[in-house]
Formats: structure tokens, sequence, C-alpha cells
């Protein structure tokens, strides 16, 4: 459809978060739209374009609006959404516009439970190293209609969360790729099921020269594959030894089996960024996404350079023998579970707003933990799972607590064995009983460490 079928069109922008700012301003100065705009927090109502009238949901007549746009994390059930949805406003997806703007564009679609920050980022990184133009937005950070106008040359890649792609109606992925699937966001999706098929909206409208790439570590994934059919290319990809097209073994060195023999393209145990099999699996599904553009010593020579993504198993600093690593957008046990299978000699901080799943996931991985360390509002309960735990767990309350205790015991471990034991922030939880967000936290925490070796202010960091 031409976006130009938009023009003068009356929209309703519900929540005025990243997302909702770009697209009213997109529609205002770049379609000539009539805008009305509703955030619930007042002061996030400022500072928009002046045409826009901001105006409470609940007092709209929906039968005046062409439109809407809402911010993801708005559910479709929320009572104002479904008033509008049932007076037949037609819910756009900023992701839908976004491609409507830059139709000739290539489109590299990433979405998975965890490690989809890291793969969006790489893959960005993997293409703008071999020279070529290319704009990364989506669930990472920035909105796509915050992105420059990219002509038939050029490259968007593109995280999208599953509350992004329950909105998608128009949007087409040439490259789409599912990394994996753990329960997560169950209080909006409620089912496993919902869950997965909000995920698979990720293929929506592909054509038979478009990609799929699907991890089939998963079970859930794998029936998947299965069950997309034949008319669309299929990438599988696996670090488990399941039959697939691109694969890591359980030493780290990548294969892809397109070549006759199959070629050993990468060993990925000499890359210190990204450790650990779960990294291994974003890399994996990065070169099955970016190998139809990139030659195998263009794709090395990006993963070398590549910085990996602060908050993700972020190395913060070294000293005395103790390593800090940030992994504070581990907001779930699953992507803690891949924290604690990766670094050896842990001394865990967790705690926060506890997932429905609590810690009890991560029981079965404390092999590496030396001791644990909990804050928040999920410590009484944390504390509790981990009663029976063969690992001392001490209860501190904030995150400066932890932390300084967590630094006391490893410098005593290290001390004692000689090892480079890790003090490592990787909560199982939401940030939000005590900080802004997960970027908050790992922040709070890099300056804490800081200043608890006498390292003064930590440098500005350098992101993808
Ligand atoms: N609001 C209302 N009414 C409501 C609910 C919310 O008015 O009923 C308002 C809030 O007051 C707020 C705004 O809506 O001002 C929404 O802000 P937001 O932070 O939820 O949304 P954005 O700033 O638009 O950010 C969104 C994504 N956030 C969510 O999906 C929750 C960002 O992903 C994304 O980076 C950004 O768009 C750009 O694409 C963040 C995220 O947490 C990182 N994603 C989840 C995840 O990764 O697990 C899905």
């Amino acid at each position: 459809m031409p976006l130009t079928k938009l023009k003068g069109k009356k929209f309703f922008v519900m929540g005025l978060g990243k997302t909702g700012r770009a697209a009213a301003k997109f529609l205002v100065e770049e379609l000539g739209c009539k805008v009305t705009a509703w955030d619930a927090k007042p002061a996030a109502c400022e500072g928009l374009p002046n045409s826009v009238e901001v105006k409470k949901p609940s007092t709209i007549d929906w039968s005046e609006f062409d439109g809407l746009i809402k911010s993801p994390g708005i559910p479709e059930s929320q009572e104002d959404v479904f008033s509008a949805l049932a007076a037949g406003v037609k819910l756009w997806s900023d992701i839908d516009l976004a491609q409507l703007r830059a139709p000739e564009a290539t489109y590299i679609a990433i979405t998975g439970t965890n490690g989809k920050s890291t793969t969006t980022a790489l893959i960005g990184h993997l293409l703008k190293s071999a020279g070529l133009e290319v704009e990364v937005g989506g669930n990472i950070g920035r909105p796509a209609l915050d992105m420059p106008v990219l002509d038939k040359n050029g490259f968007y890649v593109l995280e999208l969360s599953s509350y992004q792609l329950l909105s998608v109606n128009t949007f087409h992925a040439n490259v789409a790729v599912l990394i994996n699937i753990s329960a997560d966001h169950m209080e909006r999706h409620r089912t496993m099921e919902a869950y997965i098929a909000a995920k698979e909206r990720i293929f929506r409208n592909q054509e038979p020269s478009d990609l799929r790439v699907v991890g089939v570590d998963n079970y859930e994934l794998e029936k998947l594959a299965i069950s997309l059919g034949l008319g669309v290319r299929l990438r599988r990809v696996s670090v488990t030894g399941v039959g697939a097209g691109v694969t890591a073994n359980n030493e780290g060195v990548m294969f892809d089996y397109d070549y006759t023999p199959p070629k050993a393209i990468y060993d990925l145990s000499k890359q210190m960024r990204l450790p650990g099999k779960h990294n291994w699996q974003n890399v994996v599904c990065a070169w099955a996404a970016v190998k139809d553009f990139l030659t195998v010593e263009q794709f090395v020579a990006g993963l070398e350079s590549f910085g990996g993504l602060k908050h993700r198993l972020q190395r913060v600093l070294d000293h005395e023998g103790v390593t800090f690593r940030n992994d504070s957008k581990a907001t779930n046990a699953d992507a803690t579970i891949r924290a604690l299978d990766s670094v050896e000699d842990i001394f865990l901080l967790a705690g926060g707003q506890a997932k429905e799943e609590g810690f009890v996931p991560c029981l079965e991985h404390l092999q590496n933990v030396k001791g644990i360390y909990l804050l928040g509002e999920a410590e009484e309960r944390f504390a509790k799972e981990l009663k029976d735990a063969d690992v001392p767990v001490k209860r501190c309350g904030t995150l400066k607590e932890a932390t300084t205790a967590a630094y006391a015991d490893a410098q005593k471990y290290a001390a004692k064995t000689g090892k480079n034991p890790t003090v490592l922030l990787s909560p199982a939880c939401a940030s939000w009983d005590q900080f802004d967000s997960f970027e908050h936290r790992g922040n709070v925490f890099i300056e804490i460490a800081y200043d608890l070796c006498g390292m003064g202010q930590p440098p500005e960091e350098e992101e993808e």
C-alpha cells in the first residue's frame, strides 16, 4: 500500500514513549495527518509537534478516527484500544509505517526470547563493517520511525519484540530470524502457545525469495520450522547437535553445511566478547542471516571487531583478580541461566521484581556459583527458593550492599584459590522495584564497581 493513502488522515497515538513520539512526529510532519495523542504520565505529553491535540482516550469519539498507533507495551485488550478497534479504527504499527516509507531497502528482522538485541547489533555491525549502508533499530531502543530513509542499497536491521509483532500487519521481512523461545511476558500473552504465535508473526508476508532463520534447539521451534512449510527458504541453526544448516559444536566451532564438505567458518571459543553457548547461538543465527550478503572473510573480520552490548554479560572491569560483569538485561531466569553456564567462579547478584518463574529454573545451574547476594522485592521469595541450595546466600536489600558483600567474598576467594572470580549482576528479575529500567540498574552497578575498586568515575561507554 502506498503511504500517500494515509496523507491527511486522523490518527490517535496512545502512549508517548519513544515509539509514540516518533510516530506522532512522522504522522504530522511527513504525512500531514491530524494527530490526537495521550499518555497516562502528564510529563510525557509535553514537547509534541504544535498541531498535536492531547486528549484522554476515554473521552474520544472513535468514529472520527482512521488509525491508531499504540506503544508496544499497551496490550490489545486494554479498554481504550479495545473500544477503538471495536469502532473500526485500524491499528497501525510503527514498523509497518517505517517500511512503507522506505519500501526498497532490505529488511532483516530478529526476534526470540533472549539474545535478540545482541544478534541485532551483531548483524548490523557485520553489514556495516563490510561497507554496506545499515540502520539498526526497533526494540533495541531506537524506534523504526526515527531511522533515516534508505534506498534499495540500504539495510534495516530491526529487533522486534513479541509486543511489536502483535501489531504488525503489512510488514514483510526479507530475512526473518527467530533465535529461541522460552517463557517470558506471560502476564501479557497468558499461554506459551499465544507467545509463540506472536513470535511467529515475524514470518508474515514472506515470499519464496525471502529467508527464514530458525534456531531449532528449542523443541517448540523445531516443530514450528517444520510447520512453516516449504514456501520460503529456511535455514535451521543449532548449537546443540540438532541437524541444521549452520551449527556450532560443543567446542564452539561453527560449521556451514551449505558447503560440501561442511565448511568450518570460525572457532567461537576464541571470541571473548561473546562468551557462552547462548552467544554462540546468536553468532550462528547472525551468519545464517547475512551469508547471502557477505563473504566468510568479511563475516570473520566483523565478528572480531564487534564490541558486544552493554548490560549483556558486559565485562565492566578487572581489579586485583576479580572481574565485574554487568548482565542487567537478564530480566528472567532463562537469561540468568545463560550467564551462569558461561562464566566460572561466580559471586551472583540476583533479585529485583520477580517474574512468574522466580529463581527456581536457575537452581540446576549453580555449579559455577560460589555465593549469592539477594536484593530487591524478590529477596524473600528467592531466599526461600534457595533454602536447600548448596551455596551460601546473603540477603542484602540493595544493589550497593549486594555488590559490596560479593566483592569482599570474591577478593577472599581469589586470595585463597589463586582463581579469577567474577562478581556477576544477572538478576533474573525486572528492575522496576528499585530502578527506572534495566539500563539504569546496570549503570548503577558499573558506578558501584568503579567506586569499590577506587577507580573513580566509569568511562563513557561506546554502544553499538
Ligand atoms: N502508557 C500509557 N498508557 C498505558 C500504558 C503506558 O499512556 O496504558 C505510556 C507510558 O506512560 C509511557 C508510554 O506509554 O510513557 C510507553 O513507554 P514504553 O517505554 O513502554 O514504550 P516506548 O518508549 O515506546 O518503548 C518501546 C519499547 N518498550 C516496550 O515494548 C515496553 C522499547 O523496548 C523499545 O526499545 C522502543 O519502543 C523502541 O522501539 C524496551 C522493552 O522493554 C527495551 N521491550 C520489551 C523487552 O525487550 O522485553 C518488550
